[in-house]
């Protein structure tokens, strides 16, 4: 397979001024008739190459007069005047038989696309490259009541609809659906008084009554970006359609957007406060992408971040102010330091803006979305909020319908601030996760801190120059007093010295406030200084970030040497508990223990061996210790925290639950399940159902409870995910691999639909212990069903394949194994090029 590289990068030698498409819709034997209005690009002149993947080319003609193009199975190419010309063509495709979800499938009897990245080139022959843009008028013949496009309507008749899009765009933003839909509709007035129809479509049935919350998430979203961004929606109706089959949470095409049921249906029943929140921040981004990505595209796939960092960013932005923005940078920062830093730190490390790609699909990864959102956030901290905002509005302005590039982003910024940006935009090309030891001193009243900063290979980028690195920092003195609040220092160098005078006793220093900067920290420190910070600190992610770091030192003692645990953790959890001051949605992150795999990082990154068995006892141990520590005050908790009346999924309420469920699993390791079984029998709401399903589990009951939700809930697809993700997540060790086995076996288990197929893998994945079992059990069944899911579905088998990602953290036994298992499936018959890719770079 061919290696794409951003250098290069060549403009398409012709535009296409408009496209008119027809489809004539059949299961496996679809008809796509494409007529382009097409013009010499002067500029660049080059051949009429168009892409085209799975097509039957039916005919082809240049100005009414039949051609016979060269085709292969990348597209065809074919001689063409000098000058304007219509090219039309017809095709068969046959949407019935497309498992691999990209370009037009069938899902349960309804049509539906996906284009991007690089699908549209399974439904016609085009120039399917973001900067190739066109005006789009769409004809769908078939027999459904709902035939949808992008734009406005513009007519439709019994059998028919036709749709006109007067935005330019790119393929890879078109969409169709056509099937057997009903509307969940509202209404929204824009701030210029524009009316906008808006729909949520889903099938006939339980679905309909899921729809409420979305549809306020989405005006919710309208009105956010008026007010914050100043951006307004741009077409007379606004789409969404709940699809069962999709590889990804959701897509933004212009005016038709397309989700995955789990990411738009949500009850009160079915959804948790999770998945409430969840919902709310993907109809966000997906609509904040009507500006920042499909009125302002990328040039190319690698300027992806362009649009997704941002948009990322600005869901973020969103979500904050829906609640708790403490809280949500502690979650997005969490984040980054399990999942982005890992893959920093393993052999699927690449920059924010990667400079080659075989398979563009696998780059829609936490580093492009969210360390491409956290360099958002360090230019806003760097150039401060005004400067921000009008950078924001000059972006908009000059590039408003452009396919740009991170160059032009960045030159916004210097435009308005008159900063240069040289060394910032290393961010976006350089890899791995830069390191910032710290050293301090304290002489005749001056606190000095050295910062130096270090970033260590990565795959293909030996050597690393220094980032410009925005680092908020604040001083504590002995008494929990704050002398110096926060400061934002800029580390540009190597190694730099801060000073601050004037201090009467040497202060704690708060590192990092904010998680101003995507930086792993190297200070030595000790666990009294930890637990000085969780109690004292005034910068909430930081005092989340003492807490978290104190109980991974706790847990590396306990893990290692089978240390007792250390009573100044348990007495600083404690206190925040007591503190009825604190956000009841706080004081439960501060509960969150670091993950195994977490664990199994520090552990190899200290230069040991991570033994998954002795790591999920370790933390198996602390969960009970702490329940114990904390028994006085868990009940209390917990019935504080009941919420009364109906349930309702606001921040607030959110928070309670989140909390009084923390409590519940404390309360639970003591009980033997009494009160968990209670809360399981009396929960009207899915939050505190799956929650004591979820406690119960972990003491090794609930198997009635288990059975019954199966029951309850066989025909909700969403939650019988949930149970098949839960069964499998709650297992023992010993029984994590079995499980997920006998789950293939149900008769609803389904590899072709990405979201059961994942209930079960990707939660054998993030079953630390059960995976990684020494037998090897875990890594052979992996492998095997991945396999087969790469014949259907290419994406979602590469994507999964990430499981294997932290492979050489592990002992020669285990490593043997992984290996085998990589190179029997490299070693595949017609393996795709999307997981070819993944599986070569984990084995280099
Ligand atoms: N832009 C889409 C992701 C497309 C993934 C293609 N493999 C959803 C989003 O980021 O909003
Ligand atoms: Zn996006």
């Amino acid at each position: 397979p061919q290696t794409i590289y951003l250098k290069d990068y060549r403009p398409f030698g012709y535009h296409i001024d408009a496209v008119h498409l027809t489809f004539k819709l059949a299961p496996t034997a679809t008809r796509v008739i494409a007529r382009m209005q097409v013009r010499p690009n002067a500029d660049y002149p080059g051949a009429f190459f168009l892409h085209g993947q799975e097509l039957t080319l039916i005919w082809a003609k240049i100005d009414g007069v039949p051609v016979t193009p060269d085709v292969t199975a990348e597209g065809l190419t074919c001689d063409a005047p000098d000058a304007p010309f219509v090219w039309e063509a017809e095709v068969e495709i046959s949407p019935d038989t497309n498992t691999a979800l990209e370009g037009l499938y069938t899902s349960n009897g309804m049509y539906c696309t996906q284009c991007e990245a690089e699908g549209f080139r399974k439904i016609t022959y085009y120039p399917d490259r973001p900067d190739v843009m066109s005006v789009f008028t769409v004809r769908i013949e078939g027999d459904f009541p709902v035939l949808l496009s992008n734009g406005n309507p513009v007519g439709q008749d019994e059998g028919w609809a036709e749709w006109h899009d007067p935005w330019p765009k790119p393929a890879y933003l078109f969409a169709l659906v056509a099937g057997d839909l009903v509307n969940h509709p509202g209404t929204f007035t824009t701030k210029s008084g524009k009316d906008v129809e808006l729909n949520i479509w889903v099938r006939p049935g339980p679905d309909e009554a899921k729809c409420a919350f979305g549809m306020e998430a989405l005006k919710r979203s309208m009105t956010w970006d008026e007010n914050v961004y100043g951006r307004e929606y741009d077409l007379d109706i606004f789409n969404i359609v709940a699809v069962d089959d999709f590889n990804m949470g959701a897509m933004e095409n212009k005016g038709l957007n397309v989700f995955n049921s789990s990411c738009v249906l949500a009850s009160p029943e079915t959804s948790t406060d999770a998945n409430f929140e969840r919902i709310d921040a993907i109809i966000a981004h997906e609509y904040f992408h009507n500006w920042t990505g499909n009125r302002i595209t990328c040039r190319d796939w690698f300027q992806l971040c362009l649009k997704e960092g941002l948009t990322v960013f600005r869901d973020q932005q969103y979500t904050g102010d829906q609640g708790s923005h403490a809280v949500k940078r502690i979650e997005d920062a969490s984040l980054m330091r399990s999942a982005q830093f890992q893959e920093d730190a393993g052999p699927l490390a690449h920059p924010v803006r990667p400079a080659s790609f075989v398979e563009i699909n696998n780059f829609y990864t936490i580093t492009v979305y969210e360390k491409g959102a956290e360099l958002i956030g360090m230019l806003k901290r760097l150039v401060g909020d005004a400067a921000y905002a009008q950078a924001l509005d000059l972006y908009f302005e000059r590039h408003d319908g452009d396919a740009a590039t991170i160059e032009d982003w960045l030159a916004v910024f210097e435009d308005v601030t008159g900063r240069d940006l040289g060394q910032f935009k290393r961010w976006y090309e350089q890899a791995g996760t830069p390191r910032v030891a710290v050293s301090d001193d304290f002489t005749n009243g001056t606190y000095s801190l050295t910062l130096r900063q270090h970033t260590r290979p990565t795959p293909g980028q030996p050597d690393k120059a220094p980032l410009v690195i925005p680092f908020a920092v604040g001083l504590i003195a002995p008494s929990g007093a704050e002398v110096v609040p926060t400061q934002l220092l800029e580390l540009t160098e190597e190694e730099q010295t801060f000073t601050f005078g004037g201090l009467s006793e040497k202060p704690v220093p708060s590192l990092l406030r904010d998680f101003s900067a995507p930086v792993i920290l190297e200070r030595d420190t000790t666990n009294a200084e930890r637990a000085f910070l969780m109690a004292n600190d005034t910068d909430p992610y930081n005092r989340w970030q003492a807490g978290d770091a104190l109980a991974s030192a706790v847990l590396m003692d306990m893990i290692t040497e089978d240390a007792a645990p250390d009573a100044a953790y348990l007495d600083g959890l404690a206190a925040i508990l007591r503190d009825d001051s604190l956000d009841p949605a706080f004081r439960a992150v501060m509960l969150d223990l670091p993950s195994e795999d977490e664990l199994a990082r520090d552990i190899a990154e200290t230069g040991g061996v991570p033994d998954p068995m002795a790591i999920y006892h370790g933390l198996e141990a602390l969960r009970v210790a702490r329940a114990q520590h904390l028994q006085d005050i868990s009940p209390r908790i917990y019935a504080d925290m009941q919420v009364a009346g109906p349930y309702s999924p606001d921040a607030k309420s959110a928070g309670k639950r989140r909390l009084a469920n923390s409590a519940l699993s404390m309360i639970t390791r003591l009980d033997g399940g009494v009160a968990a079984a209670r809360q399981f029998e009396a929960a009207d709401n899915m939050t505190n159902k799956i929650s004591a399903l979820a406690q119960l589990m972990n003491i090794g009951k609930g198997e009635a409870q288990s059975a019954a939700f199966r029951a309850d809930w066989k025909a909700d697809r969403l939650v019988t995910d949930k149970w098949f993700g839960l069964t499998v997540a709650r297992a023992a060790p010993e029984d994590a691999v079995g499980t997920a086995a006998r789950l293939t076996d149900e008769p609803d288990f389904d590899m072709g639909n990405p979201n059961r197929f994942r209930s079960v893998f990707g939660a054998l994945a993030n079953h630390h212990a059960g995976f990684h079992d020494a037998s090897g059990a875990g890594y052979r069944l992996m492998g095997d069903w991945l396999g087969k899911l790469d014949a259907k579905n290419p994406q979602a088998a590469a994507r999964m394949s990430t499981a294997f990602e932290t492979w050489r953290r592990y002992d020669p036994d285990r490593q043997a194994i992984v290996r085998e298992v990589l190179e029997a499936l490299a070693g595949q018959d017609g393996l795709s090029r999307d997981t070819s890719e993944m599986v070569g770079r984990m084995l280099a």
